[in-house]
């Protein structure tokens, strides 16, 4: 269904919104989010009454709080994609049509640097003010920041007020370099330059920023009066570049869109030769005229379109085939390739997934191979490449023993991996730990990967309890960590003690049990003492909870040692129960009856949003029960509800009553 694709597609474009935006993490490339986007475009271009205020389409993106907020004077708007030649010529001959008939408008075509938008003020030629796009209406005003950057001039050589638009970017060879200066000294490194450039001017202390190798190119400028202002965006860069900054030199003015098109085709090979990531092309229309004409959308200018180039894919060489053992004992084959520089960092390593993948794409060690960058952050090898060179192609066989303990594998049945079953496993002891500190597990800030490493190596830590027992002479035994980042760990390890209980099931890497599971089951369940009662038939019956994860749950409750893990991890202060933490109170006094499966959430879930807003969520309908909501095959319900005149929402109702509430 339409609206259900919708509201699927606007939860998943806010939750990457949030991951991109406030958490410099994303979990997703740009390709993925730009047509999760496009499809929620098209479907409500079709669908104009499905659309709403709060659609991630009607606004730009979103801003973080540390920096004081600015109004933007003039609002910095998003641009359109487009993804191949037919769209871009589409795109071309639309705008043809809103101007004057024969119109046969010039191109402006711009690199388009994946970096991070940014308005700068000048007044009289002086810089006063430096403000970060946030969601194009305000801004952070990271000023003092900016002043470091040196290809921002202070001083222009005109005495001018204009605001100046353009990319703050980290070169990628100063990103390489920065990495390995954190990869150094054990701090966590950046997935790409441009996140590197978002941790560098989002810094509180400017002192850090001036450290950091940050540049600027100006793509565009406003001007307060505007006697001196060119006509058209060309002479506009040249105009910027004569006053002082850096502009990009690829710019090109084209004079039909079939120029264009062979500069986006030219650039989407030529762009690794350069020193700093680019994701496409900006095509504009030259004349500001013509712009003013075309004019805007809600969100972007009618006159510019993106061409986005498609997601990255190299060649390289498959040196050997390595088995990484992981915290469940999965056993799986990680290609380490002949170092390459791809998508913003350099690769040597890539998923081949398991062995059955290794089959199916026939790759051998010597092979010359492409690795591509999809959803994941981690590229993957998605074939072998003949390149006419004989070499001895070894087909490379599943391993028959772990790599660490040296006990044989097994296989599971449903299942494609390889396991390791010992419980005395030394590699998925340590993953375990990892995992659990790490923050997918229980999220303690500050104690990475080589602490816990280096705990497990000293024999200060075992198991998961042990963690909860360290004190701070223990942590001084670790290199270069005194009194005071010890007291941190501590402090670190004190603080999960209350995380909810799905954080915790999540954390014991129990086979199949990823975080929206563990949510379920801690909602369902409520306390880890009753999820630890439960059968495997009765946790087969949830929504989306299977045979495999049921399964793997009751095995992982039936094993004694994991049973006394818990017992201790209860005595240490660990906590067990979901706490539902009250939201709001605006469903207080309302009782809600679900009917049939819903889509967008489980059923456990949405009963837990109920009770977080004050609300009653319970099982069968009376003449007291406030609202009904039907998803879909609902039982007799339903009919009761009809009978007693109860209010029946159907499930995007029952939606947009919960996104109203929170
Ligand atoms: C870039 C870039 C971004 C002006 C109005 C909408 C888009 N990342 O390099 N934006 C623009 O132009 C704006 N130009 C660019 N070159």
């Amino acid at each position: 269904m339409v609206v259900e694709r919708i509201n699927f597609l606007k939860d998943e474009i806010n939750k990457h919104n949030y991951l991109y935006y406030v958490q410099d993490n994303p979990s997703i490339d740009d390709y993925t989010y730009d047509m999760l986007f496009a499809e929620l475009k098209r479907l409500e271009e079709e669908h104009p009454e499905l659309k709403t205020p709060d659609s991630p389409t009607q606004r730009v993106g979103a801003s973080s709080s540390t920096f004081a907020q600015y109004r933007h004077k003039y609002r910095l708007y998003s641009l359109d994609n487009t993804y191949n030649e037919e769209e871009l010529a589409k795109w071309y001959e639309r705008a043809q049509k809103d101007l004057p008939a024969g119109a046969a408008p010039a191109l402006d075509c711009e690199l388009k640097i994946d970096g991070l938008a940014m308005a700068l003020t000048y007044e009289h030629g002086v810089f006063v003010r430096g403000v970060t796009r946030g969601d194009g209406v305000f801004g952070e005003d990271i000023t003092n920041n900016l002043k470091t950057v040196k290809t921002i001039p202070l001083k222009l050589f005109e005495d001018i007020n204009i605001e100046v638009r353009g990319e703050i970017y980290m070169p990628k060879s100063s990103f390489l370099k920065f990495n390995e200066e954190l990869e150094r000294k054990g701090e966590k490194k950046f997935a790409n330059p441009r996140n590197a450039a978002a941790g560098s001017v989002r810094q509180l202390d400017s002192k850090v920023t001036a450290q950091r190798d940050l540049a600027f190119f100006a793509y565009s400028v406003i001007f307060e009066n505007s006697e001196k202002a060119p006509d058209n965006q060309y002479d506009a860069l040249m105009y910027l570049k004569k006053i002082g900054f850096n502009v990009n030199p690829h710019i090109r003015k084209c004079t039909n869109i079939k120029e264009a098109i062979a500069y986006c085709n030219e650039w989407e090979n030529k762009r690794q030769e350069l020193d700093y990531a680019t994701d496409g092309v900006v095509i504009k229309i030259n004349e500001f005229g013509y712009q003013s004409t075309l004019g805007y959308t809600a969100r972007a200018p009618k006159w510019a379109t993106a061409f986005k180039f498609p997601p990255e894919e190299a060649q390289t060489r498959l040196i050997k085939i390595e088995q990484s053992l992981g915290k469940t004992g999965a056993v799986t084959p990680i290609a380490i390739l002949e170092p390459v520089f791809f998508a913003g960092s350099t690769v040597s390593r890539a998923s081949l997934y398991n062995y059955d993948e290794v089959k199916r794409l026939d790759v051998r060690v010597g092979d010359s191979v492409i690795i591509k960058k999809a959803a994941e952050i981690i590229p993957k090898v998605i074939k072998y490449v003949d390149d006419g060179h004989h070499y001895e192609r070894e087909i490379t066989m599943p391993p028959v023993y772990c790599p660490d303990c040296g006990e044989p594998l097994h296989s599971k049945p449903n299942e494609v991996g390889l396991y390791c079953l010992n419980p005395n496993c030394k590699a998925q002891e340590l993953a375990k730990l990892i995992f659990f500190v790490s923050a997918n597990g229980m999220d303690m800030t500050g104690i990475g990967e080589n602490v816990v490493e280096a705990l497990y190596n000293k024999q200060l830590i075992k198991d998961i309890p042990d963690i909860f027992k360290l004190t701070q002479k223990d942590l001084m035994q670790l290199d270069n960590v005194r009194e005071k980042s010890a007291q941190k760990m501590l402090d670190a390890i004190q603080s999960v003690k209350n995380n909810p209980l799905s954080k915790l099931i999540t954390a014991l890497s129990i086979r199949n049990v990823g975080k929206e599971t563990a949510e379920i089951l801690a909602l369902k369940y409520g306390s880890m003492n009753n999820l630890m009662k439960a059968s495997s038939v009765e946790l087969a019956g949830i929504a989306n909870i299977g045979v495999i994860i049921s399964d793997s749950v009751c095995e992982f409750f039936k094993d004694n040692k994991n049973r006394e893990m818990i017992k201790e991890l209860k005595k240490l202060g660990i906590n067990m129960v979901q706490n539902t933490t009250a939201v709001s109170d605006v469903f207080q006094g309302k009782t809600f009856v679900l009917t049939g499966t819903l889509k967008n959430m489980p059923r456990e879930k949405a009963e837990s949003i109920i009770k977080s807003h004050g609300g009653k969520a319970t099982s069968s309908v009376s003449s007291k029960t406030s609202y009904v909501v039907v998803g879909e095959n609902p039982g007799s319900k339903l009919e009761k509800a009809q009978k007693f005149g109860v209010i029946i929402l159907t499930e995007d109702e029952f939606m947009s009553m919960l996104n109203n509430a929170n």
